[in-house]
């Protein structure tokens, strides 16, 4: 008999605060309740196996802020201050590993960074690996249990934050041979990534709810268009980043010469930032409120000159490669980030209608799973002949039935912090509902978060029996001692 514990989404990094009312860039902010969590299991008597399901640490909450740290000696930096911020984590890990129990690995799409050669190396000295039963899964393989349990991140179900594990791999050939040029960028980071580090990193600091409040799409873009109507032109110029490259991760393998093409390099007009906007808009609010959503919220764009400048700036940055781009879109949408608040009062209403598509959302429920495409997925795998489908990425810990006979899909949830919009606001009457909304908002714009944020830290355990057959599956939530 053996037990196996699966967890994800930690998202360990990120500096702390100034203060105990400042958050700072962490995400998790309970490591320390981890690794109680990590010692526990390690003191099981039985053999036992911790699988980490991806987004272990984050390096996208390091500075200097990056969609991806391809030089390995600035990804290691990067590490070892994680490492050294948070020794307990990393500790438990290594005394799992000396107590002959199994550490098995998986990286997600905030860590892509682990999979470098140097970084991996790094990783493994510091928590003693050589020698002790650990294992990596890179290459977006899944990671099978047995016969029946099938574990992965599910990054690869969100369009946003695929991870392009092919060009990865193209890359880590080329690192481990010590032949890379950086101007032959062969991995594009997720767009997700590119968002995090210039639209997410340089808010964060004036808007602590941006990565915590969920569900992100539903709340918290027009939240932010809300608080922020210049936002706008910042988030659709990310968005042109990608323009063309809608499927940048669904591209060929790139050859050894494959050159990241700079005709392709999207200008950015007016036309398509509204149009970008308007898509990501329409998918949350639908095609009637998005257009008042836009009329109350629109006051504060993007100039003519801002477009034709960066559009300018933009042919230039495009022959330097993509890495450039990014920094230097970062650089000009920082610039932008002028605290707007003067007429929010004014936008409210026109908010809390966008808000209402929350009024029947299930996001915090465990047993039905709101992101389709995960349950699709799952389905689908329960078709190759699994019968229980873990991943972790969304940040909703889930046990949804699949069907009759006892297939299973989990969500290990996450060990990050969360932050839950307040139902009251689109459930209570009008008049009440926008009191409430204003109190929300004052709360978002002056950081005091702190009463909306929760920690639900939970896990999947499995108890094996002879030949991994599954005798007992479930998900579970930690209590701290
Ligand atoms: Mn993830």
């Amino acid at each position: 008999m053996r037990e196996v514990f699966i967890i994800s989404d930690l998202h360990i990094g990120g500096a702390a605060g100034n203060t105990v009312y400042e958050r700072g860039f962490k995400l998790c902010t309970h490591s320390d309740i981890l690794a109680d969590f990590i010692n526990q299991i390690t003191a099981i008597e039985t053999p036992v196996e911790l699988v980490i399901n991806g987004d272990m640490v984050d390096f996208l909450a390091e500075e200097p802020f990056e969609a991806f740290t391809e030089n390995q000696a600035a990804a290691c930096a990067k590490l070892q201050r994680i490492i050294n911020r948070e020794p307990a984590f990393f500790d438990a890990l290594r005394r799992l590993l000396n107590n002959g129990h199994s550490l098995t690995v998986l990286t997600g799409n905030h860590d892509i960074e682990l999979t470098l050669p140097d970084v991996r190396r790094f990783f493994e000295r510091s928590i003693g690996a050589q020698g002790k039963k650990f294992r990596f899964i890179t290459d977006g393989e899944a990671y099978t249990i047995g016969t029946e349990i099938l574990i992965e991140h599910g990054d690869q179900y969100d369009v946003w934050n695929k991870v392009d594990h092919p060009a990865l791999l193209r890359l880590r050939q080329l690192q481990s041979r010590r032949e890379y040029l950086p101007q032959k960028l062969p991995f594009i980071p997720p767009k997700g990534s590119a968002m995090v580090k210039s639209i997410i990193n340089p808010l964060k600091k004036q808007y602590q709810f941006i990565d915590l409040l969920k569900p992100e799409n539903e709340a918290v873009l027009p939240i932010l268009l809300a608080i922020e109507p210049n936002l706008r032109g910042k988030i659709s110029t990310v968005l042109s980043l990608y323009t063309g490259w809608t499927n940048a991760n669904d591209h060929d393998p790139p050859t050894p010469t494959n050159e990241r093409s700079v005709e392709k390099t999207p200008k950015i007009s007016r036309k398509l930032s509204t149009k970008l906007i308007n898509e990501e808009l329409k998918h949350v609010l639908g095609n009637d409120e998005l257009k008042e959503f836009n009329r109350a919220t629109s006051e504060t764009t993007t100039t003519t000159e801002e477009i034709e400048s960066a559009t300018r700036e933009m042919k230039a940055v495009g022959e330097r490669g993509w890495s450039d781009t990014f920094s230097w879109a970062s650089s000009w949408i920082s610039l932008l980030t002028a605290k707007d608040t003067k007429n929010i009062d004014k936008r409210l209403p026109a908010l809390l209608k966008a808000l209402r598509v929350l009024q029947n959302d299930r996001s915090f429920e465990v047993e039905i799973e709101t992101l389709k495409e995960y349950e699709e997925a799952a389905q689908h795998l329960i078709g190759n002949g699994y019968k229980y489908i873990i991943m972790g990425h969304t940040h909703f810990a889930r046990r949804v039935a699949l069907n009759d006979k006892g297939a299973v899909y989990f969500n290990c949830g996450t060990w990050a912090d969360l932050m839950q919009f307040p139902k009251e606001i689109v459930s209570a009457d009008a008049q009440e509902a926008l009191q409430k909304l204003k109190e929300f908002m004052d709360n978002l714009n002056e950081n005091k978060i702190n009463k909306y944020v929760i920690f639900r830290p939970t896990y999947v355990h499995i108890e094996l029996g002879d030949g991994d057959v599954v005798k007992d599956i479930n998900l579970m939530e930690y209590e701290a001692e």
